[in-house]
């Protein structure tokens, strides 16, 4: 039926669009969510980058060129994401965070969709804890690897037994596209889209991406597109000194497994090979991710499903001497977003500051769903289209006691103690070092942006 009602759709499509509700016919949605994933893709113009069906997808709706997540760490993203509620310093502040625990009485985004008459299918790496509101899919799974962590070679799966004794930081895998838990996520995936297909209710698929998050894992083929004499170091592969020593980390994510030096940094042959995993890691979710679009063309859903790809935060491959997420640098925060609906104007590149709170009103908006009343995000909708619209000045990330704000040239990240006093910050240009590697804090012209910007000093 619902393919049915796709066809039907075509006729509809200028109008469910804006928010009508009665006598038409809701959309699809497709939510591709892709852990870790920094906009180091094709169509964020990174060339050296194999990331053909995610281009596809791109070219295909809007590109936000400036989007950031509200915080750089997956479990509080997600959960401020499917609340459409901020992180505060009381609320979604870690890895483990649920939203169920922090914002109880939020009407989470695939509740809302459940409420309004949608199936809704969560797969794979959605919600930090899988059964976090759990009630509100219809269906929920989470595959699991051979180990933990999802090794296929035997030497990884018997190092890694606990988080104490975890397996390598990359592994070049066997052959076998599905091997891997994403693989078979995907599979799933194009199994609940021909049942979807058939189905009466319109749905809301999530299908949750492991990679590319640690440990590097991916099929050979994928290691292959990207040699390691390609591979370059940042830039700013050392340690600033101008910064607050709350902006550093020791990248403590990384030195749980095994082969990484305890302190210390890592060589540079092995940070070429971590990057290298990274990159394998993404062609490898984006070969997949082709797979999964390809199905939902094949079923003919695609003229009637908005499809949102994103990351659920930055990542560090050693600039600023950093590996990981975890700090309020441009690295951490900036992820991708892409939103693509057959309605809607293709080869659309919007350079507005978006924010990840804006997903749910969003996609509440595009589906024409009443309004929780709880949202703090902004519908992207107006930016789907071509044209200038008057737009947030600014985005805001939070990590620990650090707030950044984000802006279309500034980025001002204060650290506050538990008066609320300023006890460290850092201040940076975009349009003379997009790559943060001066912090103008001290400097007359950061008393300047500061002015500028309106933030307190
Ligand atoms: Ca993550």
């Amino acid at each position: 039926m619902a393919k049915l009602l796709s066809h039907a759709g075509l006729l509809l499509l200028p109008f469910f669009f804006l928010g009508c509700t009665k006598k038409t016919i809701p959309p699809n949605v497709l939510l591709i969510w892709v852990d870790d994933l920094r906009p180091e893709l094709g169509c964020y113009g990174a060339d050296h980058m194999q990331t053909p069906h995610i281009d596809a997808l791109a070219a295909s709706g809007t590109v936000f060129l400036n989007s950031y997540c509200n915080i750089p760490v997956c479990g509080a993203s997600r959960a401020s994401v499917l609340t459409g509620l901020r992180p505060t310093l009381t609320r979604f502040k870690r890895y483990y965070s649920r939203a169920d625990e922090d914002a109880p009485d939020a009407t989470s985004l695939p509740a809302l969709f459940q409420n309004s008459g949608y199936y809704t299918v969560s797969r794979g790496k959605i919600s930090h804890h899988q059964q976090d509101n759990i009630d509100a899919w219809d269906e929920i799974s989470r595959l699991r690897g051979a180990s933990p962590r999802d090794y296929r070679l035997e030497h990884n799966i018997a190092l890694d037994n606990t988080d104490d004794h975890r397996g390598m930081a990359f592994e070049i895998g066997p052959a076998g596209d599905t091997s891997y838990v994403d693989g078979r996520t995907t599979m799933q995936a194009l199994r609940d889209l021909r049942k979807l297909a058939d189905q009466e209710q319109p749905f809301f698929l999530a299908v949750g991406y492991l990679k590319p998050h640690l440990p590097f894992n991916a099929p050979a083929r994928f290691w292959d597109l990207y040699p390691s004499s390609s591979i370059a170091l940042p830039d700013n592969a050392e340690m600033p000194e101008d910064v607050p020593s709350l902006a550093l980390h020791t990248s403590g994510e990384l030195r749980h497994y095994s082969g990484i030096p305890e302190t210390g940094p890592v060589s540079d042959s092995l940070a070429k090979d971590l990057i290298r995993g990274y990159y394998a890691c993404v062609s490898y979710c984006d070969f997949l991710i082709g797979k999964l679009l390809d199905g939902l063309e094949d079923l003919g859903l695609r003229e009637n499903t908005v499809v949102v790809l994103m990351g659920d935060h930055g990542y560090n491959l050693l600039e600023h001497g950093l590996w990981c997420k975890h700090s309020n640098y441009r690295t951490s925060l900036q992820s991708p977003i892409i939103i693509s609906a057959p309605s809607l104007p293709a080869k659309n590149r919007r350079n507005e500051i978006v924010e990840f709170v804006d997903i749910y009103p969003t996609l509440r908006e595009l589906a024409g769903l009443p309004d929780p009343g709880h949202l703090e995000g902004l519908s992207l909708v107006r930016l789907l289209s071509r044209g200038s619209v008057n737009w947030k000045k600014e985005a805001v990330s939070v990590w620990k006691n650090g707030f950044t704000q984000t802006t279309n040239q500034y980025a001002y990240t204060k650290w506050i103690n538990e008066n609320d006093s300023i006890i460290a910050s850092m201040l940076f240009d975009h349009q003379s070092d997009p790559a943060e590697n001066a912090n103008l804090i001290g400097t007359d012209a950061g008393l300047k942006i500061l002015t500028e910007i309106h933030v307190s000093k």
